[in-house]
This record gives C-alpha cells, structure tokens and sequence, in this order.
C-alpha cells in the first residue's frame, strides 16, 4: 500500500518534470530568430547531447560489467562462509547459520580460491568490510536484515583478516570486529 502511494508520488513527479522541460524546450525555439538568419542552437545542443549519450553509454558499457557485483559470478566458490551480523558481533560459520549454536572455532579459508560470504543480520543494518594483514579495506558489503547479501573473493596474501562494521549500528559500533585465517 505504502509502495503503491511512493510509486504514484513518483509518477506523478516525474510526469511534472517532463511537462516542465517539455514547456521550456517548446518556448526556446525561438522560430522567429531562426527565420531571420540566427543560427539554430537546438541543433548545437542536439549533437552535444547525442555526443554525450553516446560517450557515456561506451563508458558504462565498459565500467558497468567491472563493476564488483559480477566478480566470479560464473565460478563455483571453494568455500561458503555464512555470515550473521547483531549488535554487536559477528557470527560466521561453515554451516548454514544457527545463531544459538555459533562454532566458536576460527573461521580458515583457503589463499587463492574463491570464498563467498552469503552475509545477513538479526537485527539492524550492518556493514560486513575486511581488511586485509596490513589493514586495509579490500573488500564490503551490506549485511541487511531480511536479505542474504553474497561477497566473493580471492584472498592471494595469507594471514589474519579483521572484518570490521561499518554502518553506525548503535552504542558498541565501533566494538564490532571479527576476523578469518588466510591459509
Ligand atoms: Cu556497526
């Protein structure tokens, strides 16, 4: 219901908006001055906005497949880590997430095979960032309450990596870490 009425509101927006740039576009034509001999700039502006659709739409056809929400898609991951978030902990495990039960064992992935992260939360939005041995943020995602957000990677260094939240989350925020073994 609420949707509906968003979407409506939208629609309705964007129907005013067209209108407005409709109006301006049809009352700056100016067809007097063009019958007096002053150069049409609609047809400067048509080829500016062609050149710049056509600039930007090979520029996203580029960027867009890089973008990290197809990286390894079409790989098999050689280890699953499921991943639940609360205030103000993580909780990750081989096996498909029981909350109560966490394993208490260190989680090991293995250094050059694809890990995926299937990462939720119990409670509120929180932020799933890992930062490799020299602390630095390599990789992020959203864990969402409602929602199993898929991180994959390969992690080419061996070590420790920290998993820090970075969604104001509440009170003990910053207190949020966990952190995985690199073999
Ligand atoms: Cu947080």
């Amino acid at each position: 219901m609420q949707q509906n009425s968003i979407l409506l509101l939208f629609l309705i927006l964007a129907a005013l908006a067209t209108i407005t740039f409709l109006y301006i576009y049809l009352s700056s034509k100016n067809v007097e001055l063009v019958k007096q001999g002053m150069e049409n700039p609609l047809k400067k502006r048509f080829w500016f906005l062609l050149i710049l659709f056509v600039v930007l739409s090979i520029f996203a056809s580029v960027t867009i497949p890089k973008s990290p929400y197809y990286l390894f898609a079409d790989e098999t991951p050689a280890k699953v880590v499921h991943v639940s978030a609360m205030q103000f902990a993580f909780i990750m495990s081989e096996n498909a997430i029981d909350p109560k039960r966490p394993s208490g064992q260190a989680i090991e992935v293995p250094a050059n095979g694809l890990v995926e992260f299937r990462v939720t939360s119990l409670d509120v939005n929180h932020g799933f960032a890992i930062y490799n041995p020299e602390e630095r943020l390599i990789t992020q995602t959203q864990a969402m309450p409602g929602y199993v957000n898929r991180l994959r990677y390969k992690f080419s260094e061996p070590g420790t990596y920290k998993i820090f939240c970075l969604e104001y989350c509440g009170m003990a925020h910053q207190g949020m870490r966990a952190s995985f073994i690199v073999k």
